[in-house]
């Protein structure tokens, strides 16, 4: 590799990250491992391409290749979600939330989003973030976080009385199902746009695993390209039958937010998109749910309270303090030494704060990738709570972290999926 001769220090944070990837078991719900024909085309020579516009309108001279491999993006995408639009060009999944907002709201107007805390996402309006001083954000919540049940009757409530433009159905610490009926219905009844966030399950509902919120009515998806759906880091948009929005959306893509998209990010989604058409993908899919359960029935096994009471899709968020009394950040960094990737969280109306919570968060997508069926995810949820239960017994870690090492190398990362 040219890199290691150029620049030692970089290669060799690379070289680390590949070796941590390779013999350590990566349980972050949001996270997956992508192949290498979609590392390829993203370390492609397209990062060298300015291409601002859209394919058949661009502004530089060029094009010869980027419009193609923008079309073949846009209709794989529009495929694998029965969408009729897609623009494939946000960076990332805020940008994509922010062009939506962008698109369809006009300063001061109002978003209903849910709750960070009952697993919303930061970009669905938290105070810290700057769309919320230019939108207005009101929040539903869960009515039971013991059974996830979201409160459908307050969100009705709350959108009679805010009036909101945005609906916004979708979680990133959430394990349960959204009524999608229920959501549509109520946008429509306040004359609002239902838009979902599936950045965190877009390749469960590509591989239809889980339902379909445009099959509800919905008008927008956003979500990222490179948790479930397995490919490059960056975001997506997609409508239904709404030509207009569908424009809008593009304005608000570029020139509204953006400058030139990044064609080798947009070159590594087709591929990405490509692999998920593969009927083998929808395997996949199935088996991330699968093997979620498997954990969940460990989880249930040894009296260790999940928010939502379970899971019904890739993620499970555990009160391990409650339950265990270990701090989320205290889990993440002793599971973090045996080879078990996760990530500290807040769980519904914590009493603890954000940066030490009481919850962690876990799933099976990038494990599911590595073969793993649900025999090996209830092996590693047992190694979870034993290590969780025996912090301070290095004995016990080091065995852990030994049972760990083999699965990684029984189960390696693959370089391809179809
Ligand atoms: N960071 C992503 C997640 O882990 O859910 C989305 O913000």
């Amino acid at each position: 590799m040219y890199i290691e001769a150029q620049d030692p220090e970089v290669a060799a944070a690379i070289a680390g990250e590949e070796d941590r990837e390779k013999h350590g078991l990566e349980l972050i719900p949001s996270e997956n491992y992508a192949s290498h024909a979609v590392r390829e085309a993203n370390g492609s020579i397209f990062t060298n391409k300015y291409s601002e516009g859209y394919p058949g309108a661009r502004y530089y001279g060029g094009q010869q290749f980027t419009d193609g491999i923008e079309n073949i993006a846009r209709d794989r995408a529009k495929k694998l979600f029965n969408a009729q639009y897609a623009n494939v060009q946000p960076l990332s999944g805020a940008g994509a939330n922010l062009a939506v907002y962008a698109a369809l709201l006009e300063p001061g107007d109002t978003v209903l989003g849910m709750d960070l805390s009952h697993g919303g996402h930061l970009t669905h309006g938290h105070p810290v973030t700057f769309p919320s001083k230019v939108f207005r954000f009101v929040r539903y919540k869960m009515k039971n976080a013991d059974t996830g049940e979201i409160d459908y009757d307050e969100m009705r409530d709350v959108a009679l009385r805010e009036k909101p433009k945005i609906l916004l159905a979708g979680f990133s610490a959430y394990s349960r199902e959204l009524d999608y009926e229920r959501f549509a219905a109520i946008a429509r009844e306040v004359g609002a746009h239902a838009v979902m966030d599936a950045a965190h399950i877009a390749g469960l509902i590509a591989g239809k695993a889980l339902k379909n919120p445009f099959d509800a009515g919905f008008d927008v998806i956003t979500t990222t390209t490179h948790k479930t759906l397995r490919g490059p880091r960056g975001g997506m948009i997609l409508t239904r039958e709404n030509a207009d929005i569908a424009k809008k959306i593009d304005k608000a893509v570029f020139p509204g937010l953006q400058g030139g998209p990044h064609m080798n990010v947009v070159a590594a989604k087709a591929v990405a998109f490509g692999e998920a058409l593969h009927p083998s993908f929808q395997t996949y899919a199935a088996q991330i749910l699968k093997n979620a359960k498997a954990m969940e029935t460990v989880f249930l096994h040894h009296n260790v309270r999940m928010l939502g009471g379970g899971t019904s899709n890739h993620l499970i968020l555990a009160d391990v303090y409650g339950s265990l009394g270990v701090t989320g950040q205290e889990a993440e960094t002793v599971l973090d030494e045996v080879g078990m990737t996760l990530n500290k969280n807040s769980i519904a109306d914590d009493t603890r704060k954000p940066m030490d919570p009481s919850g962690i968060r876990f799933g099976t997508p990038a494990i599911t990738t590595r073969n793993f069926g649900e025999k090996e995810c209830a092996r590693v949820a047992e190694l979870m709570i034993e290590t969780l239960r025996n912090t301070n017994n290095a004995a016990t870690k080091a065995k852990v972290r030994e049972e760990i090492t083999a699965l990684a190398r029984t189960f390696p990362i693959p370089e391809s999926f179809v």
